[in-house]
């Protein structure tokens, strides 16, 4: 047919049409050959009303002529149908749209809500796509007009199992074509629930045996796994997609005390659940917290204490130089802490005045090569003496690491000590000199945390301090172990109140907390 062939705005022009209507001379509206003749023209004008009639006469007079030609036609030819009920205003469109479902994949386990890329059809056609229809089987999900052609499929209103989905694109002229997929919904959540450990379980180290030993979340699904996350307080850890599933977890990275392991199980379609524990994270190595309501923390005492002029070294007499207090505690959950006294005249047979504990337990020792984080509370009273009494050498230890040499009193390596108005780390024996240094603050806590590499090496040796949360002093290397006599030896640990015997005044200070680790971690409070 001709028609065909026209480009789609290509019709003939009305205008071209000797029966279009006129705008007559007077600029009236124009007069339509089928209209009635206009009231407003009549109003106007007798001349204008007569010719008005005259074409209305016309026009039925032609009409009735088509009619009778028609009729005559009809008779000789098979009957055509009506031009008029033809899309004039269109080419002629049989040429089916293309379409395919490009997500979800053929055979996909599908769960939850599906739309955007997660439900999307590919649709394309000779003039153009009216709009594609989602059908779930042959049940209408949703359509919609324009690409990207996505559909909207809660599939938790579908039963768990086979389904069909299937896309319909269709054509402005009424041509359409469907594409289906078979999907499975999946709906259910898996299982998971942690085999190790167990609620209030400790825990120490690294819990990273790939066979789950440690550390193990067994997790099914009907239809299909496909992971198992691992958190510890909300702070991801690691990913499993196959079983055993196994967590991967440093806990020294983690502070002492109870944390949430979490196991989170997602399966193919997306669906998840979880597990959590409440686990007690420990990797102190040894700890003196004074929670035990007395000294047995510490291994050793060295009591000195002068009354009435008569030095003493034991308990009986100077029970008041070392104790446990309530009255001064370093945290929210201490009741207790260590409070060391000396008064002038307090004087060790081994030099200056002192009252001190330590741990020579053989394995709370520090051997060449440890690396360990010291974790401890200190606060000086407020009547702790001041620099200025012109003694020279106003020094005041109050944590220190010594060597051990065969049961005798070794030279400390480092030392936590007063003086000038300062709190120091020192390297005490020879080349002494000070690591660190920070003014002197009286009358509240103090945290610190140093690390140690115990080496006589200075290239291997190194300290690292910390001071109330804040890195203070950054790695830096020396000699951290003494050796005595050409002969390398042990360290140990050692707080108390221990001065320069020049000094005068009595006074106190306190400890708590003293926490030993192999992470920083670990021993902060
Ligand atoms: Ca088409
Ligand atoms: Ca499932
Ligand atoms: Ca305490
Ligand atoms: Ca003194």
């Amino acid at each position: 047919m001709e028609r065909d062939t026209q480009p789609r705005n290509s019709r003939p022009s009305s205008s071209a049409s000797p029966a279009a209507p006129q705008e007559d001379s007077f600029g009236a509206l124009p007069v339509s050959a089928a209209s009635p003749p206009s009231t407003r023209a009549s109003a106007h004008s007798p001349r204008l009303r007569t010719r008005a009639w005259a074409a209305l006469i016309v026009a039925i007079i032609c009409l009735s002529l088509a009619a009778s030609i028609s009729l005559a036609a009809a008779e000789d030819a098979p009957p055509e149908e009506p031009a008029s009920e033809e899309p004039v205003s269109s080419p002629e469109d049989t040429a089916d749209p293309e379409v395919t479902i490009e997500q979800p994949a053929e055979g996909a386990i599908v769960g939850g809500r599906l739309d955007g890329a997660a439900c999307e059809a590919w649709a394309t056609d000779d003039t153009n796509v009216e709009h594609v229809a989602f059908f779930v089987d042959g049940q209408p999900l949703s359509e919609t007009a324009s690409a990207p052609y996505t559909c909207e499929w809660d599939t938790t209103e579908f039963s768990d199992g086979a389904h069909v989905l299937k896309a319909t694109a269709h054509d402005a002229a009424g041509n359409s074509s469907s594409a289906s997929i078979d999907v499975r919904v999946d709906n259910a959540a898996p299982n998971v629930s942690f085999d190790r450990p167990t609620e209030g379980d400790k825990v120490r180290g690294k819990l990273d045996d790939p066979q789950g030993s440690e550390c193990d979340a067994p997790a099914t699904d009907e239809t299909k796994m496909d992971r198992v996350a691992f958190s510890v307080d909300g702070q991801f850890l690691n990913s499993e997609r196959y079983a055993p599933y196994t967590c991967n977890w440093d806990t020294s990275r983690f502070t002492t005390g109870e944390h949430v392991l979490k196991a989170t199980a997602y399966d193919a379609a997306g669906n998840s659940s979880s597990s959590s524990v409440r686990v007690k994270v420990d990797n102190r190595i040894w700890w003196a917290d004074a929670e035990t309501g007395d000294l047995s923390q510490w291994s050793r005492q060295t009591r000195n204490c002068r009354v009435d002029g008569v030095l003493y070294h034991d308990e009986e007499h100077c029970g008041d130089r070392i104790s446990v207090v309530s009255s001064q505690t370093s945290g929210p959950d201490s009741r207790y802490a260590y409070r060391f006294e000396v008064r002038d005249g307090d004087d060790s047979p081994y030099g200056g005045e002192r009252n001190e504990v330590k741990q020579t337990d053989g394995d709370k020792q520090y051997a060449r090569g440890a690396e360990r984080y010291f974790g401890y509370s200190v606060l000086l009273e407020d009547s702790f003496p001041a620099d200025d009494q012109g003694v020279g050498n106003d020094w005041t230890a109050f944590s220190e690491w010594k060597t051990i040499e065969t049961h005798g009193s070794g030279p400390a390596a480092l030392n936590m000590q007063t003086g000038d108005e300062q709190m120091s780390l020192k390297r005490a024996a020879s080349p002494a000199y000070f690591m660190w240094r920070t003014p002197l603050v009286r009358g509240r806590w103090h945290r610190f945390v140093v690390r140690v590499k115990f080496d006589p090496n200075p290239n291997v040796g190194f300290v690292e301090v910390w001071k109330d949360g804040v890195r203070v002093k950054p790695k830096t290397y020396g000699r951290t172990l003494q050796p005595m006599n050409g002969y390398v030896d042990r360290a140990y640990s050692k707080v108390g109140y221990y001065r320069n015997a020049k000094i005068s005044g009595d006074s106190a200070l306190y400890v708590d907390d003293y926490t030993v680790g192999p992470s920083y971690a670990t021993v902060r409070p």
